[in-house]
């Protein structure tokens, strides 16, 4: 039997970088499609921003062991819609994840293949059980980076299609200074 060696690694809590772990970009122009107001995001592509970061630590995608990696959401908007991640469904649809919230303030919109939608508040300290079955993004509503970690089976893979397709079927947005979540008029 060969077994693989332990890991321990502190995590940046105030920058949410985990060492030795691979780092992926996302910007804005990764997000085409995905935002509804289109003259909007037209414009913030001439600054093209970061949106999110990763900082993930893999292994072989083999049932029974685990992965994790943090994201690092940055505050922003596109229109009235909040900065999110792309959203995903496992590839191995039934894989269930944990997040756990590290720094500033944001959530969770969930939702079932069928379009049923949740919405859960992050904060410090949050743990997000995301069961089976639930295509899951996250919203930074604050004005700092939102900062979180995320464990989930090594072979859940990410199924990105059918939410780049038709997003979700609810938006987190701002309007008159707060925090809403309404129906996606495209949806
Ligand atoms: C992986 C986990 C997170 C996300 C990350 C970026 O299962 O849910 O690490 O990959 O937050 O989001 P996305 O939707 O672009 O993969
Ligand atoms: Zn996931």
């Amino acid at each position: 039997m060969e077994y693989k060696n332990p890991l321990g690694v502190d995590i940046n809590l105030e920058t949410g970088v985990i060492p030795g772990a691979k780092k992926l970009v996302r910007r804005l122009s990764d997000l085409k499609g995905y935002f509804v107001d289109e003259d909007a995001y037209s414009e913030l592509l001439k600054e093209n921003p970061v949106v999110y970061e990763v900082y993930a630590v893999e292994q072989e995608e083999k049932d029974g062991d685990l992965n994790f990696a943090t994201t690092v959401l940055y505050p922003g908007k596109v229109g009235k819609e909040f900065f999110f991640t792309k959203g995903h469904y496992h590839s191995k649809a039934d894989r269930a994840e944990i997040y756990y919230g590290i720094k500033g303030k944001g959530g969770m919109l969930l939702q079932t293949p069928e379009g049923k939608a949740e919405w859960i508040e992050m904060r410090p300290g949050t743990v997000v059980y995301v069961p089976p079955y639930w295509a899951h993004r996250t919203v930074n509503t604050g004005d700092e980076p939102f900062i979180f970690l995320a464990i989930y089976p090594a072979d859940a893979g990410h199924d990105y299609g059918s939410i780049a397709e038709k997003g979700f079927s609810k938006l987190v947005i701002e309007e008159n200074g707060e925090v809403k979540v309404v129906d996606n008029p495209r949806w």
